[in-house]
């Protein structure tokens, strides 16, 4: 095969980290193979097929990689108003509310299954129009729903979970993939691979002038956050994520050096100032200490003035590291707290104690980290009482008390059920979900049951979110922010998930963690009462 067009199907702008390192790895080890990118994102949707097909007319590929990225609507965080209108058909007591929100939730159903046809729609179009191209597909939507998806794909089209490299070299070369994670379908059989050794990533590096020619939309990610990935896997076992299982456990470090090297070209070449470490975890555990110091003091050396964020497990953050992240430019930060309760977080196997999650969140403080937080809460996991939500309350006035509560933002990101996770496995096994299930086919009871929010206590937590996401322009509590909201820049900086903002503009979920701490003393002292009445008095 002589030729490639990688084809980055349609989602919300984000640069196309992913297809950019497999056309880079191609290119070092076969630069006789021509290839291009295609970023559908970047056209309006009625003019997406047409830009396929002039491309592929044009170019004339011998293999067509479609990479897909996300399909996720219904997301299960406040920053994505879907949730709000699940909340209010399912929770509000005002009718008028319901019926207000069950349109809104149509629109966006239709929204969501269209944007799927619409995706499927274009490897049917190769498969009809170039019927002599090798279509392959990849990327995270695609290996979190691989199973779904290969029934809708045209009939042999190769299908790869996870990192798609080795695999990409292998067609090319005409190999057997039979040690990699494929998945392809022979009329109603479905073919799966393992994935022998993972790829060791200590050669991958992007070659920047080479790419920017290959990929001429590049100019539309002047400005923007652009992803560096310095390692793969994740050995974490937190029972809600899929990140090891597109990943893998076994974590893969790239060389600082390299690392480092593309911050520098795109920094240099594209004038990029703002990135985003795509690793599921920047810090993996005490063994990624070295690495992570040296890229943060390279970005030093290098006087390389960026701003940097990623996901980041506060809990392994060291006085030392700390002073690093803060020198070398991180921005603002997602903290996945999840909940205040070390019993619930015992119980997701999240591997942390939250006492060095505060401990990470101090030396930040006193490295003088000036960045926003934005803590996730997953209220509702599986054992949550009314008392453990109340310690994820408290949790929040610990960080912001470390932090200062005009830099702490907390979420609320419902548990979403994955496929191939943990928490589904246990699901399924409790009858919550029943087996068989398609995790695409949302309808109004699937869509309740995948954003976990079980009885009893979703009525209340739902009451306390409700109630803070009508008060639009943000926290009304009597108690005055101590930084001042109005300065919340329009633009989000140098976060890289803008759908968040909107949680963070209105800051609504500190409104619902206290509107639901009023609920939940309100009952306690309801029940004290009622208690009280009939109880001897040496009780009270
Ligand atoms: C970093 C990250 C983010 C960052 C991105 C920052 C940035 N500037 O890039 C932030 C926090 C902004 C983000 C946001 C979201 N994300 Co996100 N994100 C990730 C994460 C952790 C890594 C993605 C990444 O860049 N990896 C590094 C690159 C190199 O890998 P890659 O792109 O996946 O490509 C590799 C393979 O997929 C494969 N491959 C890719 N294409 C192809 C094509 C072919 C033919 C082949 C063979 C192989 C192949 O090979 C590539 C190289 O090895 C993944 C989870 C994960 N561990 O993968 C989730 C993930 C991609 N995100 C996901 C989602 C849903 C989202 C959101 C929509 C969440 C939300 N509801 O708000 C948003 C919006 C994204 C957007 N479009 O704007 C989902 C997608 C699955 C799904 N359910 O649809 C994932 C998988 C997480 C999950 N839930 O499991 N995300
Ligand atoms: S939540 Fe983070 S730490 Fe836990 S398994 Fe996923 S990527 Fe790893």
């Amino acid at each position: 095969m002589e030729s490639i067009l990688y084809i980055f199907l349609p989602c919300k702008k984000v640069y196309p980290i992913g297809v950019t390192y497999l056309a880079d790895f191609i290119h070092r080890r076969k630069p006789d193979v021509r290839q291009r990118i295609l970023d559908l994102s970047l056209f309006p949707d009625a003019q997406r097929s047409s830009a396929i097909r002039d491309a592929a007319t044009e170019f004339k590929p011998d293999l067509v990689c479609f990479s897909w990225r996300d399909i996720q609507i219904f997301s299960p965080h406040e920053g994505d108003s879907s949730l709000e209108h699940a909340f209010n058909f399912y929770f509000a007591s005002n009718p008028l509310k319901r019926i207000v929100a069950s349109f809104a939730g149509l629109q966006q159903l239709y929204r969501y299954y269209s944007h799927i046809r619409a995706a499927l729609s274009y490897p049917w179009l190769i498969a009809k129009e170039f019927p002599k191209a090798q279509i392959m597909i990849g990327g995270g939507a695609f290996t979190a729903f691989a199973d779904q998806l290969i029934q809708k794909l045209p009939e042999g089209t190769v299908g790869i979970l996870g990192e798609g490299e080795d695999a990409i070299l292998k067609v090319i070369e005409g190999q057997s993939l039979e040690n990699e994670r494929y998945i392809l379908r022979e009329g109603k059989t479905i073919r799966k691979g393992q994935q022998g050794s993972p790829a060791l990533l200590d050669a991958l590096t992007v070659d920047l002038p080479y790419l920017t020619s290959i990929f001429p939309q590049y100019q539309e990610y002047l400005g923007e956050s652009i992803g560096v990935q310095s390692k793969r896997g994740c050995p974490y076992d937190c029972a809600f994520c899929l990140y090891p299982y597109i990943e893998g456990k076994r974590v893969r470090y790239r060389p600082p050096s390299m690392v480092v090297k593309d911050i520098s070209q795109h920094y240099h070449q594209w004038g990029a100032r703002r990135f985003w470490f795509t690793d599921a975890q920047f810090i993996t555990g005490k063994e990624a200490y070295p690495q992570c110091t040296e890229i943060l003091e390279r970005i030093l050396a290098e006087k390389l003035e960026i701003e940097w964020s990623g996901y980041i497990r506060t809990s392994l953050i060291t006085p030392e590291l700390a002073k690093l992240m803060v020198r070398s430019g991180v921005g603002d930060l997602e903290v996945a707290i999840t909940s205040g309760s070390q019993v619930v977080l015992n119980n997701l196997h999240m591997g942390f104690k939250l006492e060095r999650l505060y401990d990470g969140c101090r030396y930040l403080a006193e490295a003088g980290f000036k960045g926003k937080v934005i803590l996730n809460y997953s209220l509702n996991s599986p054992k949550e009482t009314e008392e453990s939500l109340l310690q994820s309350v408290e949790s929040y006035k610990v960080v912001a008390s470390i932090l200062g509560e005009e830099r702490v933002f907390p979420l609320m990101f419902f548990l979403g059920i994955q496929p191939n996770t943990d928490l589904e496995q246990r699901l399924l096994e409790e009858g919550y979900l029943s087996a068989g299930y398609n995790p695409l086919m949302l309808t109004p009871t699937s869509i309740k049951k995948l954003l976990y929010n079980p009885a009893p206590l979703n009525s209340f937590i739902a009451k306390a979110c409700l109630r803070a996401w009508e008060r639009k322009e943000g926290s009304r509590d009597p108690r005055k922010w101590t930084g001042s909201l109005s300065q919340t820049p329009k633009e989000s900086g140098p976060y890289a998930d803008k759908s968040l903002i909107r949680g963070i503009e209105g800051n609504s979920g500190r409104d619902a963690l206290l509107s639901l701490e009023e609920i939940l003393r309100s009952r306690k002292s309801i029940v004290n009462r009622q208690s009280s009445v009939g109880a001897e008095p040496s009780k009270i």
